[in-house]
């Protein structure tokens, strides 16, 4: 069906900073929309996310130029096309923007449009948003399964202040067998934890993903509440729940050094991987995030060596969902799982070229939202239309992470009744 409009809105994501929402319309009226998320620990090898740089408003945070292009060049390009036409339009905006990392456009304008046109695509086919996605990454679309959830229940690092160097500390309903159950437990968990981190008196605010955020003085006490916090909501750790952890080491790694100020302690690559080897033995660690810096290769490398036959060694900041770099990580032999954020890359085709490749060396997917994120629930989709093992969406608070938990409860209603 005929896109026949399309334009754009800046407006704001979780964090109050702007970001690019688009709309569409097709011929039958139909209209819809997607809104771009914005990382804070973004990585260096991203694709750039356009802002104005106009200090007179929104501390130079505006996406006005980046709304511009949606509503001047690219809807040239994109109206009276046909809303199917998702890979052609992904690498016309890609030539048209003419950078390597989409620097000219913003890659905020090509993801809006890219994501829009993909709903407009399941629209027009009267189908749901997730079918049509697998339908898009060439798999079966008459057989799905849910992702595992990680939850993010302690936040750190760059989002929340004075709290660990580690950015993420995961909880994993690893046990679970259905997605209400997934969403349950992990609720069950948050509140058990807040409990215990009040009666202790610790500040039971949230950080940007909804996790909560004390100065517990330490990189691993984090790691303690969460299992003490499991056993209170009644659960087994390591059977029921199991923990993850995304350290986003690129934060805390300068000149081959990474300094945990938290704790007063400083490695090399290697001691590092040490450490995080004796970290796995004490705690049901199935998964780990970034655990070195992004061009840290050996560092990876270092990992899957020393325990990748046993936890999850995924990359973000390190592959940043471009194809060259999974290849690179793949010959090198640095990671076993792809962490997915579309906004890294710039379009949904770049995104699933990116899953094609991670799966053809069986990598593990984890499907992840921003830490700057907005109520659009499309990651939920995403991660059952290509089928990813799991999602990382953030904790049980804030409606712009709960919305994705949401979302997949609605989904696995829908597969259970058609
Ligand atoms: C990460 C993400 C999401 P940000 O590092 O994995 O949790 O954070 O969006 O700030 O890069
Ligand atoms: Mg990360």
């Amino acid at each position: 069906m005929k896109i026949t409009h399309l334009w754009a809105l800046e407006v704001l994501d979780s964090r109050g900073n702007p970001t690019v929402r688009a709309f569409l319309e097709l011929a039958n009226g139909a209209r819809v929309s997607a809104s771009v998320p914005s990382g804070a620990s973004t990585g260096v090898h991203e694709a750039h996310e356009l802002r104005d740089g106009d200090t007179t408003r929104y501390n130079g945070k505006g996406v006005l130029k980046a709304v511009e292009h949606v509503n001047t060049v690219l809807a040239e390009l994109v109206v009276g096309r046909d809303a199917s036409d998702q890979q052609t339009i992904d690498s016309d905006m890609i030539a048209l923007d003419g950078t390597q990392h989409l620097s000219r456009l913003g890659a905020n304008a090509l993801l809006a449009v890219s994501m829009v046109v993909a709903r407009a695509g399941a629209v027009a086919e009267h189908t749901s948003l997730y079918r049509y996605l697998a339908h898009l990454a060439d798999r079966p679309t008459n057989s799905f399964t849910l992702p595992t959830p990680m939850m993010n229940v302690l936040n750190g690092g760059k989002h929340a202040a004075g709290a660990s160097d580690f950015q993420e500390y995961m909880i994993v309903p690893v046990g679970a067998t259905s997605m209400i159950e997934r969403v349950r437990w992990g609720s069950e968990l948050f509140h058990a934890l807040g409990k215990i981190l009040a009666d202790e008196g610790f500040q039971t605010t949230v950080g940007d993903e909804g996790g909560y955020a004390p100065s517990l003085h330490s990189n691993t006490a984090p790691l303690d509440y969460a299992l003490r916090a499991i056993t209170a909501a009644g659960y087994t750790p390591g059977t029921d729940i199991a923990l993850a952890l995304d350290t986003a080491a690129s934060e805390f790694y300068v000149n081959d050094v990474y300094t945990l100020s938290t704790d007063g302690t400083e490695y090399s690559p290697q001691e590092l991987t040490d450490w995080y080897a004796r970290l796995l033995e004490k705690y049901p660690i199935i998964s780990l995030e970034d655990g070195h810096a992004q061009d840290d290769w050996a560092g990876f490398q270092d990992e899957i060596k020393t325990f990748g036959s046993r936890v999850n060694i995924v990359g973000d900041d390190l592959f940043v969902t471009n194809p060259k770099r999974i290849q690179t990580g793949i010959e090198m032999g640095a990671a076993n799982a792809l962490l997915v954020k579309p906004n890294q890359i710039g379009t949904l085709t770049q995104t699933l070229e990116a899953i094609k490749i991670a799966r053809g060396s069986d990598y593990t997917l984890v499907v992840s939202h921003r830490s700057g994120e907005t109520a659009d629930t499309f990651i939920a989709d995403l991660a059952v239309g290509v089928g990813a093992e799991y999602i990382k969406t953030g904790s049980l608070s804030r409606s712009e992470r709960v919305e994705k938990y949401n979302r997949l409860l609605e989904i696995e209603r829908e597969l259970a009744r058609f």
